[in-house]
Order: C-alpha cells, then sequence, then structure tokens
C-alpha cells in the first residue's frame, strides 16, 4: 500500500477571475465546473438518484455489465490516469479487472481527493496510488513526471466531456492523446443524443434539485466573492437546444436588478440570463469523429440505456 499526495497551487483567485469576467461577457455566463463547492457537489450526487436523470445510473450498469469485454479491450495497462477522480469511486471496477500497478488521480478538490486516495491505497493492496490536487485545465502537464512509463489508460468518465464545446474537447483530448504517450489509451463515457423530452426532463426534475443545484451557484459566489445575489429574483431554466446537441442551463433574472460581486457592480435586465452550464450529447458517430480530430484512434465502443463508453488508442 502506497499514496502520494502532491498539492500544486491552485490559483485561488481562479474563481474570482473568472465570474468577473464571465459576468461582463454577453451573454454572461459562468464556468460549470464553479458548481461543485461541498453544497454542489452534494446536490449533484442527489441529482444522480433523481429518478429522470438517467446518465449515472446507465454508466454504472454500463461500466458493471460489460466490464469483462472492456478490459479484453483494452488489455494490460501498467498506470490508470483519471482527470476529476473526486471520490475515486468509479475507478473501483477498472482497478479491479485491469490491476494495474499505479493509478494517478486528478481533482482541483484536494481536500477530498486526499481521503479518497487513501482508501484506495487501502483496499487495493499492490496499487501505487498518486493524488494530484490541481486544476487540470491549467496544467495537466504537469502530472506527466508522476507518471510510470509504460501502458497508460487515461480514464475520464461521467460525460464530464459534455460540459466542454466540440472544439474545446477536441483541445482537451489532444492533450489527453500527449499525456497517455505512444502506447496510451482513452476509456471515455458520454451521453448520447436522444428524444429531446427525455432531456428536458433530466435536466428539469420533478423534485426540484436540478433548479437547487443550479441556483447554489449563486449562494457560492455570495459567499466566497462576497456577492449580493438574490436567490428568488432568478429562475432555474434548462432546455435542449438540438441545434446546437446540448442542455443549456440558465439562471433567469425575474426582475431589473444590479448585483453586486467581488466589489463590482452588474446589471441584470428582465428576463436576461445567466447562462450556467452546457452539456453536449453526441451520436457514437460524432464523438468518434472528435475523439479522432484530436489524434485518437477508436478501438471500440458499448452503449447503455442512452449512454455511451469509448476506448481509443
Ligand atoms: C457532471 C457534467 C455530466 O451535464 O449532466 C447534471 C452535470 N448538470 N445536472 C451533466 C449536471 C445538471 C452533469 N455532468
Amino acid at each position: 500500500m502506497a499514496c502520494h499526495f502532491v498539492e500544486f497551487a491552485i490559483a485561488d483567485d481562479a474563481l474570482r477571475s473568472d465570474v468577473l469576467a464571465g459576468l461582463k461577457a454577453c451573454p454572461k455566463a459562468i464556468p460549470a465546473r464553479y458548481f461543485y463547492d461541498a453544497e454542489g457537489c452534494r446536490l449533484f450526487e442527489a441529482i444522480c438518484q433523481q429518478p429522470e436523470y438517467g446518465l449515472t445510473r446507465a454508466e454504472l450498469a454500463l461500466m458493471a455489465d460489460r466490464l469483462p469485454e472492456i478490459a479484453v479491450a483494452v488489455g494490460a495497462v501498467d498506470c490508470i490516469i483519471e482527470p476529476g477522480a473526486g471520490d475515486c469511486t468509479k475507478v473501483r471496477h477498472l482497478l479491479g479487472a485491469l490491476q494495474p500497478a499505479q493509478f494517478v488521480a486528478l481533482d482541483i478538490a484536494g481536500a477530498a481527493l486526499a481521503p479518497a486516495a487513501d482508501r484506495l491505497g487501502r483496499d487495493y493492496p499492490g496499487l501505487t496510488v498518486t493524488a494530484l490536487a490541481m486544476d487540470f485545465l491549467r496544467c495537466l502537464e504537469e502530472a506527466r513526471r508522476f507518471l510510470p512509463a509504460g501502458r497508460r489508460l487515461l480514464y475520464y468518465p461521467g460525460s464530464s466531456i459534455g460540459n466542454f464545446s466540440p472544439a474545446e474537447s477536441t483541445a482537451l483530448l489532444g492533450r489527453f492523446r500527449r499525456l497517455a504517450g505512444a502506447e496510451g489509451q482513452l476509456l471515455i463515457g458520454f451521453d448520447l443524443k436522444k428524444d429531446p423530452a427525455l432531456l428536458h426532463r433530466a435536466y428539469n426534475d420533478a423534485a426540484g434539485v436540478t433548479a437547487a443545484f443550479n441556483l447554489n451557484l449563486l449562494a457560492r459566489l455570495n459567499r466566497e466573492l462576497l456577492a449580493d445575489f438574490k436567490r428568488e429574483q432568478f429562475r432555474h431554466y434548462a432546455y435542449y437546444n438540438p441545434i446546437a446537441g446540448r442542455i443549456e442551463m440558465h439562471l433567469v433574472s425575474l426582475s431589473a436588478q444590479a448585483v453586486t460581486v467581488a466589489g463590482e457592480r452588474f446589471e441584470f435586465a428582465l428576463g436576461e440570463t445567466l447562462h450556467t452550464e452546457n452539456s453536449y450529447k453526441y451520436r457514437a458517430d460524432e464523438f468518434q469523429a472528435l475523439a479522432e480530430l484530436a489524434g485518437w484512434e477508436f478501438k471500440a465502443g458499448w452503449e447503455c440505456e442512452g449512454f455511451a463508453v469509448q476506448l481509443f488508442a
């Protein structure tokens, strides 16, 4: 059992500068990654348990049911790398089946990552776990010196890739390609295009958990950036945009109002939107083409209840 923890400098003014830049843009927008404070993580877990939101259940079922096939397709690997590993639960299936010598977990939330990595190290004797607390969007390349030589598998589950535009996704997958190296592979999960009514319901659950998740962003900004958003003056609004192939989440201003954020003043007109998330949906062939643009070669793919996992080398 071995577990190493390395904390990178995470620019703590990133939230402030990204939010201020987003509020000055037109239309106003805030990157979806800022949903995940402690309460946001809790609400996201709750979303995954809503009957309308099948994405996480579908991926778990796929990874459980098709694990033997996936393991055969991947073959022997020396190291699994997971950007955005969070509580390190999703990778457990793979660690059991592939038995790599090393697991490298990357996550911006170091406080949650360290104990999760520690538990993995205890549960999988013989596995060396390296936990890198970093903002991988900003400094993925710095992970390179912690990677052993040999066959690397990048694991990017959960349709996290859906938060990036196709162009951003190609760029990120290209960075993954270079990090994985010549013998590297990528195992990635994404949500498939489906009946827009189903997608609509998944982001407008009856219990209002997705709405609470969206509105929680304002509470975070109030607390961390000394903002004064009035939660009841904004409405959760999520819909599927079939032209762009994405769910868009917005917070729509219910009145003409001014908000102060980190000492700066911003005006919202009645009906003006703050765009908080895009969640892109792909057909299997579309996603394959996107990854190929980034230099990956398609090896195999699996689908289950509207969710897909693809393997590239
Ligand atoms: C974590 C990005 C996959 O896009 O479905 C769930 C986040 N937002 N409900 C998604 C989310 C609203 C989720 N991802």
